[in-house]
């Protein structure tokens, strides 16, 4: 597999309406665009630093996977996301390696990627998500 670069960090915030004002009016970052992924229960918003992003993630639903984690660990980084060339080769890869993986296929995140998340427990504790785009 190949990691091609850091594509954005997902950062887990209660309203995007107040947490996009630390990276618009404080560093100046402005926000590319909102857009709510149902199937995964989140609205998104993404602040393009260079070649990669910040993304903001506000739960929609109390059952969110990112409401989950605001109510247990509270707001702040959530996963951190690479972009690879081949997304269905790289969880292959992984899976042979024995690597728990959360998507064993490939599925539509913001944007139209194509994401796969890989489990917490057998990365050293940071959800891994991978994309190809
Ligand atoms: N980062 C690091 N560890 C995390 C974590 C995170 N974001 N989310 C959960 N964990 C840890 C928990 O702390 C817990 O650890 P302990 O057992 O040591 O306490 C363990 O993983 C299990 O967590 P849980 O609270 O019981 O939650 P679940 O097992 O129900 O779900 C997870 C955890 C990672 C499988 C689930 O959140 C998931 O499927 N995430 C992928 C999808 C996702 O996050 N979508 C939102 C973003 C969408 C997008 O960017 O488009």
């Amino acid at each position: 597999m190949k990691i091609l670069k850091i594509d954005h960090l997902g950062i887990a915030v209660n309203s995007i309406e107040t947490g996009k004002n630390f990276w618009t009016d404080v560093l100046g970052i402005p926000c590319e665009g909102e857009e709510t992924v149902t199937e995964q229960k989140v609205t998104t918003a993404f602040f393009p630093v260079s070649e990669s992003e910040v993304e903001l993630l506000e739960p929609t639903a109390e059952d969110s996977p990112v409401a989950k984690y605001i109510n247990k660990k509270g707001e702040g980084i959530h996963h951190v996301a690479f972009r690879v060339d081949d997304l269905a080769s790289a969880l292959a890869e992984l899976k042979s390696k024995g690597i728990r993986l959360i998507d064993e296929v490939p599925r539509i995140g913001a944007g139209g990627a194509k994401i796969a998340f890989l489990h917490p427990k057998a990365t050293g504790g940071v959800l891994v998500e991978l994309c190809e785009r």
